[in-house]
């Protein structure tokens, strides 16, 4: 099992595992972020699209819930950036993650504060670059994550990512199970942040139908849309995911679309609308099958990924440690 002392995201994050909760935005407030860091992960407040007061309240509850680590999630197109940052410095926050952007001038400040820095990146050239700024470990996401992403997978980026940073990298976007766990590990990942999975875990406050249509979902029940107006996000497909499709494929103007999009997110989220909301969602929608405890989520996830390794780790040797059935089996 990977503990405290034997994994540098550990070290960095506080944490008895390496494992992060996806910043939800609208989603991820106290009572998951508290029971993700009960649980021995990195919860995480998400404040994008959040006020100020809302931010430092989230805080306050989540100091109150637990004394494990926890952190803050910057989303850079916010409106509210800088006071977001003046926040989480004031309030001496463990841990911070950025996305949607480069977090570059903010760096320096925050480590000044005593704050690790964890950038949210999408390639290998932001990736360099918060690492020269002074980040503390990157989160590579790929784009078989759920709302705003880039366009490389994590298959493809974890690896090359491993190659060229001195700093841990966390393996983001199409992490579900133990399998995902163990899969970042061989790609060269030293943790990992899931998202998707807690959607449906009992503390999650999303609305009863969001969590239905995870548990629903299959592999390919997500799509990404906004393409066409640069800021592409991973959603389950449904009415108003079709109707934005349309109109890009017509070349409407960004305006008519963020119009139908306006609002979309808080439809889902508290009003459960499954029709005209934007229920974000990663791929690995269509393996979540459970609602349960997000301690729970962790331990299992762990315990499947320890399992497989010792199950497995032998499988690609040749010779006497591997002994085929004589029918193209490998045992
Ligand atoms: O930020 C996310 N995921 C999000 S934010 C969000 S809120 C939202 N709502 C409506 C529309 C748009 C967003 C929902 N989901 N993930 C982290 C992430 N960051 N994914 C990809 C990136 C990213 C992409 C490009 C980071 C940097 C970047 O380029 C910046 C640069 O300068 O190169």
């Amino acid at each position: 099992m990977i503990k405290t002392g034997q994994n540098r995201v550990c070290q960095i994050l506080g944490t008895e595992y390496p494992i992060i909760q996806g910043a939800m935005a609208l989603i991820a407030e106290s009572n998951l972020a508290g029971a993700v860091s009960d649980g021995g992960g990195l919860g995480i407040i998400a404040s994008g699209g959040a006020r100020g007061n809302w931010v430092v309240n989230e805080i306050k509850k989540i100091r109150a819930m637990t004394e494990n680590p926890f952190g803050v999630n910057i989303m850079l197109l916010d409106p509210n950036v800088e006071e977001i940052i003046d926040i989480v410095c004031r309030e001496k926050v463990p841990v911070v993650t950025t996305g949607a952007g480069n977090p570059g001038k903010y760096i320096k400040r925050l480590k000044e504060n005593g704050i690790a820095v964890l950038p949210v990146v999408a390639n290998q050239t932001l990736a360099k670059r918060v690492e020269r700024a002074g980040a503390d470990a990157v989160i590579a996401e790929g784009c078989e994550a759920g709302g705003h992403i880039g366009e490389i997978t994590t298959m493809a980026m974890i690896p090359q990512m491993a190659d060229s940073l001195s700093i841990p990298v966390i393996a983001a976007g199409g992490i579900g199970d133990g399998r995902g766990i163990a899969a970042a590990y061989m790609l060269g990942a030293e943790g990992v942040q899931v998202g998707t999975r807690f959607l449906t875990s009992e503390e999650c406050i999303v609305a009863r139908n969001y969590k239905d249509a995870i548990l629903k979902a299959r592999d390919s029940s997500t799509v990404a849309t906004g393409r066409s107006t640069g800021h592409p996000v991973r959603v389950i497909k449904n009415k108003l995911a079709r109707q934005v499709l349309e109109m890009e494929k017509n070349n409407e103007d960004a305006e008519k679309i963020n119009e139908i999009c306006t609002g979309s997110l808080r439809r889902a989220v508290f009003s459960g609308d499954m029709e005209m909301g934007s229920v974000m969602s990663g791929q690995i929608a269509g393996l979540v099958s459970k609602e349960q405890p997000a301690a729970e989520i962790i331990s299992e996830m762990f315990k499947e990924a320890a399992e497989i390794y010792e199950d497995r780790h032998s499988i690609f040797r040749t010779g006497s440690s591997v002994s085929g059935d004589g029918q193209g089996t490998i045992r």
